[in-house]
């Protein structure tokens, strides 16, 4: 492992012996990178802002304790700003490496939130195939509510032409348009675009160009978000940009609705994977 800057930002690359890597930034446990068969399939904003403060545009934002806006927290929580630490050196094993990141309560996470707690994002890379794990401990004598995601920005050649195969006959809630329905597949998109799903237990298929990636998620998580902005909004977007939509489309494993409770001492813990077929 080569712990180097990034941006700016104190992080560390993963390399595989078949030539696959990853990245992550101590700030925020943000995956911003994972190359895999000599291409990146991890979409990063270049305007993105790097300041070891603000929530980073593309790779893999952690959301947690909070999704979005369901609740008195900062967006998407708070960890996604934070510095965490590396837990040991990243260990090859099986054809796997294997590295984890970890973060616990403090004076600054308790400025949001009366909660003890530990998380830790254990990343794993194997060729053609990324595995993230979110384990969530309840260290507290109360009891722990989270919602949150893994709200990953995986990389499209053109959004007008990607699909999303395996959500068809999901229930559907449409964030833009506040309505309920069934998912079809594929999905295709053409403008701004932001629904939550009920998970699949079957892997969804995302195509884009000559690319397929297969993405599963554990059954711990109950739904899957997708997301894309879209022209117009992206143009909005200081960190994103004209035509930024253009290349991206988030996938994510999440848990919207219904907090995830711990009682004390408990843990939880939800991945989401991805795989090059
Ligand atoms: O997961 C989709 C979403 O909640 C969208 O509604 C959109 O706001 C997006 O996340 C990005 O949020 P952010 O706080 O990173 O700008």
């Amino acid at each position: 492992m080569t712990s180097t800057l990034f941006r700016g930002q104190p992080s560390w690359v993963l390399q595989h012996p078949c030539g696959d890597s990853l990245q992550v930034l101590q700030h925020g446990a943000h995956v911003v990178s994972w190359r895999a068969a000599g291409a990146e399939r991890l979409f990063l904003s270049p305007l993105s802002v790097f300041d070891g403060k603000a929530a980073i545009r593309g790779g893999v934002p952690v959301c947690f304790p909070q999704f979005n806006q369901r609740g008195v927290l900062p967006k998407h929580g708070f960890v996604r700003n934070l510095p965490w630490a590396a837990e040991g050196e990243p260990q090859l094993v099986d054809d796997t490496v294997r590295f984890a990141l970890t973060l616990s309560d403090s004076a600054a996470t308790r400025a949001h939130w009366q909660q003890a707690f530990g998380v830790r994002l254990t990343l794993e890379l194997a060729p053609g195939a990324l595995h993230m794990a979110l384990t969530v401990h309840n260290t507290d004598t109360q009891p722990l509510e989270l919602t949150g995601a893994l709200h990953s920005y995986w990389a499209v050649d053109d959004i007008a032409t990607t699909t999303l195969e395996g959500l068809g006959q999901q229930s559907e809630w449409d964030a833009v348009r506040d309505v309920t329905g069934t998912g079809v597949s594929p999905l295709r998109f053409d403008g701004e675009f932001d629904r939550v799903y009920a998970a699949s237990p079957e892997p969804l298929i995302l195509r884009s160009g000559q690319q397929a990636l297969e993405l599963r998620q554990s059954s711990t998580w109950a739904q899957t978000v997708v997301w894309n902005p879209g022209a117009a909004l992206a143009a909005k977007m200081p960190d994103l940009g004209p035509g930024g939509h253009a290349r991206m489309l988030c996938v994510e494993a999440a848990q919207v609705y219904e907090p995830v409770r711990l009682s004390a001492g408990a843990q939880w813990t939800a991945w989401q994977s991805a795989r090059l077929l």
